[in-house]
């Protein structure tokens, strides 16, 4: 192999990163992932890491597993690629329908694209023509979160809810508008509110935008059920089934974005059984292969594909890669791991209560002002003063600072502003999760002494 240098030269000087400053990363240099197995990557150094955020919230039967590889392979010598516009389908794109139809009832039918980010400009395209096609072309709006992750496409990063976005490419696309996220500690704790109370009023703002703008003019409501990039924001138990509520008493769609929530993260299916309300419409990938190949859709509850397929007659819309053969194959794949190792129940009986039971535990540290986990995600809040939970200054930027312990100390952990994030996949042991605990303890002590010595804290 070429030398970390070598590489890190030619991705300076060719590769443009995601959401990335790239005259600031040329300087720096990349971390060239080069193998992984299980939990574990391994850098082009040789230096073992523990990836607690599962690639990006996506590998989760984790590393190496061979049935995956195998079903790509095979479709790959047989049917490396087959479109589906022109009356015809594949093998696979058929009985992965068939088989995400059967793991959620009353939801029938899917529309495949290969990313999360075109999943939601189809769900954007399909809410709108399902009100035209009703008769009411003028429910065109959509109300999302501020903070909100919906992709990276202009429809995607429209719905999202992050400025920093909307500041950069002429965004957001007309017709969509934003309510205030479910983030009780921000929000409901300064007014003193419960966080049952908070997760009320959260919802009523929804009904407020919806009233604002006219109940016949909006066409859905889009959410993930956690919020994984915002930094795994947790709803309180009493927001869903408010704003579920909220949209059937106005007749407005329920969009949930399972991208990230999708396929046994909150030891659920879906995100949105965890959160207890039944949307119109979900849009998934990542899980949905376990990251091993790009895939994503629609998944569309039984009354909107009703109008769509009964009254629609061609819907304009659809991907090359809608349905990919080979991409079909693994989810199918996957989905038939997941089962047989039985994921979904281990982190709702198992994973996910020894990881709540474990960041209680990281509650007590003196960094973190809240510790809070849902399924497979956590989340752990630094703040500067425990008693009061101030927050640090932000120019500290404590979240980069303790993400710089995780990188040296071989683990993957995100930094969202202060809250320090991880989503690891659903193959972790017990043992496993003591480990990564372990690691996080270590860095967050480490994080505290750099910034006593800096004297942003106490
Ligand atoms: N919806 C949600 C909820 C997501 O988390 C997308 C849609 C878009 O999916 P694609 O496949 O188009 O990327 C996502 C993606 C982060 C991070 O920083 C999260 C995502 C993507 C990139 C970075 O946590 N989620």
């Amino acid at each position: 192999m070429r030398s970390t240098a070598e590489l890190q030269a030619a991705d300076a000087a060719h590769f443009l990163h995601p959401f990335t400053d790239f005259k600031g990363l040329a300087k720096k240099g990349s971390r060239i992932i080069v193998r992984a197995e299980g939990i574990h990557l391994w850098d082009s150094e040789g230096q073992q890491i523990l990836d607690a955020m599962s690639g990006l919230w996506c590998v989760n039967v984790g590393y190496g597993q061979a049935a995956l590889v195998d079903a790509a392979t095979r479709q790959l010598r047989e049917l490396p690629f087959y479109n589906a516009f022109f009356q015809t389908a594949t093998v696979p794109a058929i009985e992965l329908a068939e088989q995400l139809a059967a793991l959620k009832p009353g939801f029938g039918r899917v529309f495949f694209t290969s990313s999360g980010s075109e999943a939601n400009d189809t769900v954007v395209r399909m809410v709108r023509r399902y009100w035209d096609l009703l008769g009411q072309p003028e429910r065109q709006v959509i109300i999302s979160r501020h903070n909100a992750y919906h992709g990276s496409t202009m429809a995607g990063a429209s719905l999202g809810g992050m400025a920093g976005m909307h500041a950069q490419g002429g965004l957001p696309i007309p017709g969509i508008v934003h309510v205030e996220q479910p983030y009780w500690w921000e929000y409901g704790r300064p007014q003193g509110l419960s966080r049952e109370a908070f997760g009320l009023q959260t919802a009523r703002w929804v009904e407020d935008k919806i009233l604002e703008i006219g109940p016949d003019k909006v066409a859905a409501f889009i959410g993930e059920p956690v919020q994984g990039a915002g930094g795994v924001i947790i709803p309180p138990a009493s927001y869903w089934p408010e704003v579920e509520r909220i949209c059937r008493k106005h007749g407005v769609l329920l969009v949930s974005d399972e991208v990230i929530c999708g396929f046994g993260r909150t030891g659920r299916w879906f995100g949105c059984e965890t959160q207890g309300f039944t949307p119109d419409l979900m849009s998934f990938a990542k899980g949905v292969t376990s990251g091993y190949l790009p895939l994503g859709g629609v998944l569309v509850g039984d009354r909107v594909a009703e109008v769509l397929v009964e009254r629609g007659g061609e819907f304009n819309h659809g991907y090359t890669y809608s349905g990919h053969p080979a991409a079909c194959a693994v989810a199918l794949a996957n989905l038939h791991l997941v089962q047989a190792l039985k994921l979904v129940d281990r982190v709702r009986d198992e994973l996910g209560p020894h990881l709540a039971a474990r960041y209680r535990e990281l509650a007590e540290h003196p960094l973190v002002g809240d510790a809070e986990t849902c399924g497979l995600m956590g989340a752990l809040l630094l703040v500067k003063d425990k008693a009061s939970g101030a927050a640090f200054a932000p120019e500290v930027e404590i979240g980069m600072v303790c993400r710089g312990h995780c990188f040296r100390e071989g683990l993957i952990m995100r930094a969202v502003g202060d809250r320090m994030i991880v989503a690891p996949p659903l193959v972790i042991t017990l043992a496993q999760i003591d480990e990564m605990v372990a690691l996080i303890r270590r860095c967050l002590d480490l994080t505290l002494a750099d910034a006593r010595q800096a004297g942003w804290c106490t």
